[in-house]
């Protein structure tokens, strides 16, 4: 981004009130806001009691040392034991935690009382390969509910665990044992992915090869297909878990005890070990999870549609919900297996009132066309979540009239693996929200827009985003890295003691925030700062388009010109003139400037297994160079695909 202000090109007038029935019910309510504004800290007290704690704190936080927090400082809890005991002591014990749902149909519910059960077994079994407080545990896991016991066994008895994505590849599997240090992996003999099964065993056991402080690895069985064996070093799961006690006396550890280490990609370098410790990192989660999703434990099913790799699988499947007694549905599965309806027969099927999902999965579903999920009872939805990228508006309004049937609050949440929780959001029982914005920080939370002297921009302004006050969930560090963490975070706005998150963003004219996609991503055309995601949606708001991405390639005249790769919606053709029909299109919602020089038409776009556009990899395909690095691509072949597409140099 250049020295210019960021570009305020998308105006958008349409306002959604929640239903009166939702805000006269809601968990939180706009008093909220008050109380933390009179006392952040005593807010945040007021939530960390909403946990079990073995020992109080003595002092809620401690800056003294910044960047670096600590959070309910002398405070002694167990998070699994808040996640799971505290609710079967309550009487909760037959109350399902978790419905299974696997790809080929399978299915199993797993009540409070069962979930102590195995937590306790796997804590014992862990114990028993000599894992002790401190030491960290590798989980390469698909979507099972084994998954889940895990991290929360690992939790119970204080070993931090580092998730790797099942989708990852066995050197990145490796090098992220290594930097951990971790002692045991815990893995599955595969998974069930596009109605075959994907063997996972094979990667595990090449990205242990020559990890030097890994000793066992424990193998779940989920397909029962042959792998190969390793009897010095792999253990069965079934065979060690199952013959353990099903007793297992919880430790309490420090708040500010690691929780997990949990790997981001970035965009360059090597991955950063994000760490979250115990009472910071439960509160918040627990809270938010409370406060923006609304669930009343007794009668709400919840669905995060996220895999447990990535930080909201974490937060908004493991910790966040389980703290709050939720029964949620675990889909293993692809959105499109058998057929592309299988969401919204999961939601027909287990009466889903609570969805968490992402702009991408969206986009895919509004490409499939509204006529796949008329096919399903979709009325016992009450509440509808985004995460992971800026959401257009009209994706929303999509969201919201064919899922939401209209009815919906819909919650734009806006957060980072290091953050730990959602940070900006509306709270479904009192925003009045508008399609597209991520609307105001949480109660307890404090968020700006800047110039890039650290100046803050007024309303109707653009810059960047950054977080001026420290937060319950914050990273406490980068693992075995601190300089990074100062370098990555705090160096930027040093002076004022910003964090800074790498995102771009505008306060409208009513002080609301507006994500606009990863700073590193704004294009600079004839000296304006644009945003990928405002073009995006401008194109976004056509009826024939999906899905678009948008990236800045060299230009010798304007610095920098807009190249757009764009998916039409089912049924729609390519056909002759959509090229200068959309570009008008871009044209008349924001202004020539930002009108895009070339449009292409694809079939896929490039993204990470968590469903963000890697526009790194279409910028070298529009400014014709060798394809950058695509390991954490979710299909490597898109990539070939886009490049044989694209007539070459503009
Ligand atoms: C939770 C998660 C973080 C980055 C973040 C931003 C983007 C996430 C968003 C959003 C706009 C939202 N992002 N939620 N952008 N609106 N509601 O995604 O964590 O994988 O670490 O990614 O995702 O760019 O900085 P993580």
């Amino acid at each position: 981004m250049s020295n210019e202000a960021l570009s305020n090109l998308l105006h958008e007038e349409r306002r959604f009130a929640p239903p009166a029935e939702f805000a006269a019910a809601a968990n939180v309510t706009a008093e909220a806001y008050a109380a933390a504004e009179a006392d952040r800290l005593a807010f945040w007290e007021t939530q960390a009691r909403r946990l079990h704690w073995a020992e109080p704190w003595t002092e809620t936080l401690d800056w003294s040392d910044a960047p670096f927090a600590k959070w309910f400082v002398g405070g002694k809890l167990n998070v699994a034991y808040n996640c799971v005991d505290r609710h079967v002591e309550a009487g909760h014990g037959e109350q399902v935690a978790i419905h299974f749902e696997g790809e080929p149909g399978d299915s199993r519910s797993i009540t409070y009382a069962e979930l102590q059960r195995e937590v306790s077994k796997a804590a014992n079994a862990l114990t028993s390969l000599g894992v002790v407080a401190g030491d960290r545990v590798a989980i390469y896991m698909p979507m099972i509910p084994e998954t889940v016991v895990a991290m929360l066994a690992c939790a119970r008895i204080g070993a931090p665990h580092s998730v790797v994505f099942a989708a990852f590849a066995p050197d990145a599997l490796r090098s992220r044992i290594d930097d951990a240090g971790a002692k045991v992996l815990i893995t599955a003999d595969g998974y069930n992915r596009r109605g075959s099964v994907a063997n996972l065993k094979p990667n595990a056991d090449a990205g242990v090869e020559g990890a030097e402080t890994l000793e066992k690895v424990l193998v779940v069985r989920r397909t029962g297909h042959e792998v190969p064996w390793n009897a010095e070093r792999d253990v069965w799961w079934h065979e060690l878990v199952d013959a353990q006690s099903d007793q297992h006396t919880p430790e309490a550890f420090d708040a500010e005890h690691p929780l997990f280490i949990l790997y981001t990609s970035g965009t360059t370098g090597k991955p950063k070990g994000i760490l979250h410790t115990s009472g910071g990192y439960l509160t918040q989660a627990s809270y938010t999870h409370h406060a923006v999703f609304d669930l009343k434990p007794d009668t709400d099913v919840y669905w995060c549609t996220a895999d447990v790799g990535w930080v909201t699988g974490h937060s908004y499947i493991v910790y966040g919900p389980l703290s709050n007694r939720v029964t949620q549905v675990l889909y293993e599965g692809t959105p499109d297996t058998p057929h592309q309806g299988r969401f919204w027969e999961n939601v027909q099927k287990y009466k889903i009132s609570l969805l968490y999902t992402a702009p991408t999965a969206i986009r895919t579903f509004m490409k499939w066309g509204e006529s796949i999920p008329a096919k399903f009872d979709l009325s016992s939805l009450r509440l509808l979540g985004s995460v992971g990228e800026p959401i257009n508006p009209e994706a929303w309004i999509w969201y919201r009239e064919f899922i939401g049937g209209g009815r919906c609050p819909i919650v734009d949440t806006w957060w980072q693996t290091e953050t730990g929780s959602i940070m900006i959001s509306p709270l479904p029982g009192v925003t009045e929200t508008k399609p597209g914005s991520a609307m105001t920080p949480l109660p307890g939370i404090s968020a700006n827009v800047v110039e890039q002297d650290g100046t803050v921009v007024p309303n109707g302004g653009g810059g960047f985003l950054v977080l001026d006050k420290p937060w319950p969930s914050m990273l406490r560090g980068i693992w075995g890295d601190p300089q990074r963490y100062k370098d990555t975070y705090w160096s930027r706005f040093a002076e004022q003691g910003y964090y800074f998150a790498g995102d771009g963003a505008k306060k409208d004219e009513d002080g609301h925030l507006w994500l606009l996609g990863r700073v590193d991503d704004i294009m600079l055309v004839s000296g304006h700062n644009i945003s990928t995601t405002e073009v995006e949606s401008a194109l976004v708001s056509h009826p024939k388009v999906a899905e678009a991405a948008v990236v800045g390639a060299k230009d010798e005249i304007t610095g920098q010109r807009i190249v757009a790769f764009v998916i039409l919606r089912g049924g729609n053709a390519e056909d002759e003139g959509l090229d200068d029909e959309l570009k008008a299109h871009v044209s008349k919602a924001l202004g020539p400037i930002a009108k895009p020089k070339q449009i292409q038409f694809v079939a896929e776009l490039p993204k990470t297994r968590s469903g963000k556009i890697m526009r790194r990899l279409l910028k070298d395909v529009a400014e014709d160079r060798a394809i950058g690095d695509t390991t954490t691509l979710a299909d490597s072949t898109v990539m070939d695909l886009i490049a044989s597409k694209l007539p070459h140099a503009a």
